[in-house]
């Protein structure tokens, strides 16, 4: 397997800034090498470049809308290019307004390999306001409602076909800040979400096994992994912290149980914000993490 490391250094989804240095924090944590010690080939394709990010107020309730635009076409079509060259694409934010494009590419892939599709979307948010609702006008908040089709044309038809994703193709997990207006929305659509209240009572396991159930050879599995997803006390370099998320050894059981499915198709890490953090650690956290999603384990395992 070839992973093609996908940089996409922009924080426009977002109104803390910092996400943009996110794909070289990854890489000073290691992540390259970490991925070649577990005999996978890496191509580091480096930075996608877009528009600066302007710093301005929303306009009609989207903050940055022709930046967003630009930014999820440039990680389209390098996903897109991963795909067609046969590689693993891994899109390494950036905020997490940049999984538009990238999920929007993973859809277009499984449509022309006729394969299933199944989304894990690991964050302390839900990511499905609208410009109607949304609070903030950041549209890292918008992704999944725009994946669903619920946003801007521009940001609903990267894949050529709206949506782009149904809403039985996700699973949230994590979840434990969600917007009023949000919170009818996701109701509305029925999306699957096991919010920290759900973790807490059925246990990671349970969790997982739920989220991941139904697949099959021909489901392509994505994760989208928001680092805010984790509990801050262990990631604290992210823009928006939400108290009381995932452990370091609930996350683990996410990626182990993950890995030992075998489909692992594609992977956004996004939100991290080195300018937050200590030390470096929450980019050394989301390194040693993927390596348990791409399958080191502890014992041998069969
Ligand atoms: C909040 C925060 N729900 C918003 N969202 C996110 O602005 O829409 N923070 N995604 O990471
Ligand atoms: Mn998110
Ligand atoms: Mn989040
Ligand atoms: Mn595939």
């Amino acid at each position: 397997k070839t992973i093609s490391l996908i940089g996409a250094p922009t924080d426009v989804g977002a109104s803390v800034k910092g996400a943009s240095m996110g794909p070289d924090a990854l890489r000073v944590a290691g992540l390259a090498e970490a991925l070649q010690g577990l005999n996978l080939q890496v191509i580091d394709r480096g930075n996608l470049h877009g528009p600066a990010n302007p710093w301005q107020e929303p306009v009609n309730g989207l903050r940055h809308l022709k930046e967003a635009i630009d930014w999820n076409q440039a990680v389209y079509d390098a996903v897109e290019a991963a795909f067609k060259d046969g590689h693993f694409p891994m899109m390494l934010g950036g905020d997490h307004c940049l999984a538009i494009g990238s999920i929007s590419a993973v859809a277009a892939h499984c449509r022309r390999q006729g394969k299933k599709l199944r989304v894990l979307w690991f964050d302390a948010h839900a990511d499905s306001n609208l410009a109607t609702i949304s609070p903030t006008g950041n549209i890292h908040g918008m992704p999944v409602a725009c994946l669903m089709g619920h946003g801007p044309k521009e940001l609903i038809d990267y894949a050529g076909f709206t949506p782009a994703i149904q809403p039985s193709d996700i699973r949230q997990i994590g979840i434990r800040s969600v917007d009023e207006g949000e919170k009818k929305f996701i109701h509305e659509l029925n999306i699957q979400v096991y919010d920290m209240r759900y973790i807490d009572e059925y246990g990671m396991r349970n969790v997982m096994s739920s989220a991941l159930a139904g697949l099959d050879a021909n489901t392509h599995l994505h994760v989208s992994f928001d680092i805010d997803c984790l509990d801050p006390s262990i990631a604290p370099g992210v823009g928006t912290a939400v108290m009381g998320g995932p452990t370091y050894r609930e996350a683990q059981l996410c990626m182990e149980m993950i890995a030992d499915t075998g489909l692992l198709g594609s992977l956004d890490v996004v939100e991290l914000n080195p300018a937050l953090d200590v030390r470096n650690q929450s980019a050394t956290l989301a390194v040693d993490l993927i390596e348990s999603l791409f399958g080191k384990s502890t014992l041998v395992r069969n």
